[in-house]
């Protein structure tokens, strides 16, 4: 099995591999079924026949695609789309309008507004299906190049780039929710003998087997792992106190000592092991992301100064 579909990477970067949907939002009821029956044959389907009933939809059931009538008594469809927009959850989905309006105007404003496509009612059952099947297509190009820039491409697991973005996030979520955030920096101990002694390929393996092991021990839905550098990784926890940290630190050591990959060159043990840096810090009471960071990598390097194969917190 290739590593990148069963390494557990971020439920984000999953997102893709799921079946497409699409939810239609048409006040009039058989008009939403009709649709809905059309673009069944391609893919789950859903309506909403309310524009609030709408807005909800898109927020549960994560749509890859919205069709969105236009004429709808309490909101409109600019207006649906407007706040479809304006909400970062939805903001992403692509939006198809199909309207009976007659104004031609209609068709001007909703694609300046950055819709997807305009199609007018009554449709032609093969232009619509055409429609949506290009649509969807695009929709599942974009996520998987999502995806992929998202990606550590020898492991699976998340990058750098997508660990400092997802850091900065959670470092502002905690400082509005006044909670804990916690890191910990992992490095895998005497490496560059593994590599002499071994070869890359296996010290390849090695470190997809070392990912895939710590990427095992996270279980709680913001949790994530990414490749931070060659042979160092790092999990964001937010919401996290330095105790539960420091449990899934020992949880990690144990479940890479368990892999039990041999390393005869190693200082700390004959297998393969990692030092690890504990952090858990309040971020309203720090000004910057990047200091915990630079807490935790100052324990690891007191863990590496300590004999390597320990945790400091
Ligand atoms: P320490 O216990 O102090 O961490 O020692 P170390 O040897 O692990 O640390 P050092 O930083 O000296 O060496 C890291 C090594 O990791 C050197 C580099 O060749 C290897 N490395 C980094 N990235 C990769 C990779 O993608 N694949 C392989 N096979 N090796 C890598
Ligand atoms: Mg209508
Ligand atoms: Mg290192
Ligand atoms: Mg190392």
């Amino acid at each position: 099995m290739p590593y990148a579909s069963w390494l557990p990477i971020h439920p984000q970067l999953l997102s893709a591999t799921q079946a497409q949907k699409v939810l239609v939002i048409d006040d009039v009821e058989i008009n939403a079924a009709l649709i809905a029956s059309v673009v069944g044959t391609l893919c789950d389907v859903q309506t909403a026949t309310s524009s609030q009933k709408g807005l909800e939809m898109a927020l549960q059931y994560h749509p890859d695609l919205i069709l969105l009538d236009v004429l709808m008594p309490e909101m409109d469809g600019f207006e649906v789309f407007r706040r479809l927009q304006n909400e970062p959850r939805t903001a992403h989905i692509p939006v198809i309008f199909l309207t009976g309006i007659s104004d031609a105007s209609a068709e001007e404003v909703g694609l300046n507004m950055g819709a997807a496509d305009f199609i007018a009612k009554p449709f032609r059952t093969a232009v619509l299906l055409a429609r949506v099947r290009n649509h969807l297509q695009l929709a599942q190009q974009r996520n998987l190049l999502e995806r992929l820039s998202h990606a550590d491409g020898l492991t699976g697991i998340a990058n750098r780039r997508y660990f400092n973005t997802m850091l900065t996030r959670e470092f502002s979520r905690m400082q509005r929710h006044n909670q804990p955030l916690a890191l910990l920096m992992l490095d895998v101990d005497d490496f560059k003998a593994f590599n002499d002694h071994y070869g890359h390929v296996h010290g390849d393996e090695c470190l997809q087997q070392v990912a895939h092991a710590i990427a095992q021990c996270l279980h709680r839905p913001g949790d994530m792992v990414a490749r931070y550098g060659g042979e160092e990784f790092v999990c964001l926890l937010p919401d996290t106190t330095l105790d539960g940290a420091l449990k899934l630190a020992h949880d990690i050591q144990a479940a890479i000592a368990a892999l039990r990959l041999p390393h005869v060159q190693a200082q700390a043990a004959a297998f393969v092991t990692v030092s690890i840096g504990v952090a858990s810090e309040l971020p309203h009471q720090l000004g910057h992301s990047q200091q915990i960071l630079s807490i935790a990598d100052a324990r690891l390097y007191r863990a590496k100064r300590g004999g390597r194969n320990r945790i400091v917190s």
